[in-house]
């Protein structure tokens, strides 16, 4: 049998969390061969819904969780981590500006990512899920010098899967039958998702919509504001198609991407398509054995380039404003 592997959850009291554990416990993070101990890191005020939620999660019996801890110290919540799960962040709330938005978040994942570089296992994989994620993700990264920076990763795959699931709709198409959709830059309002080179059934997607108006307009509007859309309509923001990305995140990450086909995830740029190196940033990626590589080549036309480039630097003013408070 196979060795347990140590996936730890941030804000597990919270509603991702909620959405999140279940599955992770039921293999649906690693592998449905892949036994799991949890660690579940909250602050003082969530460690009894925590256990709340640990106590379901016991009841459920499931063969391959093989044990869970619950704490509010972040040393012991890392300890020995192999995939940490940084869902728990700093929301923001009225009257708060960007800058005290970051410090707060800051004040999160700096000793978050200290924790993770002085106690995690070597082979250490984050995804950053709490807002700002990229930004977050960035100062974790940071904090976490003897980790390679190419495993702190920040979660745009919610925003990959809504635009594949707004084009399937558009076309008619099935979503299974979409291939190499991009979500580009920030996980924001200024995120790119780009369907030049996306495919719908072996045909270029754009040319199959074939209406720039629609994309400029309605598509992209959409997607990026599709969080908004969940808040209005449910009266709480998306949980479970989050908690759903993240497990898509990690598993394509560990496990591959299907041949012909790429993902999008926040990653630090090694300065390809002209994003400034260091800027985790959502990019085209393959994924094998467990390490990713971004897809090289694409040629980006005059309507994407603009829009790259919008999101790319909101995401250089946000590490501007980090760098300045001293969080990186
Ligand atoms: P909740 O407010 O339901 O839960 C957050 C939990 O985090 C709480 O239980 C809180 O006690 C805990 N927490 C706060 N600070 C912590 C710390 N320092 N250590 C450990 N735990 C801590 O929020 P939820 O709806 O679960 O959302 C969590 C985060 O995901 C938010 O930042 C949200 O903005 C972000 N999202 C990111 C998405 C993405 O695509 N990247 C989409 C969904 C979601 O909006």
């Amino acid at each position: 049998t196979r060795t347990p592997v140590n996936v730890t959850v941030t804000g597990a009291a919270g509603q991702i969390g909620y959405a999140l554990l279940f599955r992770i416990a039921s293999g649906h993070l690693l592998g449905a061969d892949v036994p799991v101990r949890l660690r579940l890191l909250e602050i003082p005020q969530g460690l009894k819904a925590a256990e709340g939620t640990a106590m379901e999660l016991d009841d459920c019996a499931f063969p391959l969780l093989q044990g869970i801890e619950i704490t509010d110290d972040p040393n012991v919540g890392f300890d020995g981590a192999n995939v940490a799960l940084l869902v728990g962040a700093r929301p923001r709330t009225k009257g708060m500006e960007r800058g005290d938005l970051l410090e707060a978040n800051g004040g999160i994942f700096k000793p978050q990512g200290k924790a993770i570089n002085d106690h995690a296992a070597d082979d250490i994989k984050v995804l950053v899920v709490g807002n700002p994620a990229n930004t977050n993700a960035l100062i974790a990264q940071a904090a976490a010098p003897d980790v390679p920076a190419e495993r702190f990763t920040a979660m745009t795959r919610l925003d990959h899967n809504r635009a594949l699931s707004q084009l399937a709709k558009k076309t008619g198409a099935q979503v299974s039958d979409i291939k190499k959709l991009t979500i580009w830059g920030n996980h924001s309002a200024t995120q790119y998702p780009d369907i030049f080179h996306a495919e719908i059934a072996g045909k270029n997607a754009a040319e199959v919509v074939g209406d720039e108006q629609w994309l400029a307009d309605d598509f992209i509007p959409t997607v990026a504001k599709r969080g908004a859309a969940i808040i209005e309509a449910r009266g709480a923001s998306s949980a479970a198609s989050a908690a759903n990305a993240a497990i898509d995140h990690v598993h394509t990450w560990v496990n591959g991407t299907a041949e012909g086909n790429w993902t999008s995830m926040g990653i630090p740029s090694d300065g390809s398509y002209g994003v400034p190196e260091g800027l985790i940033s959502s990019f085209p990626v393959t994924t094998k054995n467990g390490t990713y590589e971004i897809v090289q080549g694409l040629d980006i036309n005059e309507f994407s380039r603009a829009r790259i480039d919008a999101s790319v630097q909101e995401l250089a003013e946000e590490r501007d404003a980090v760098r300045a408070l001293g969080l990186i």
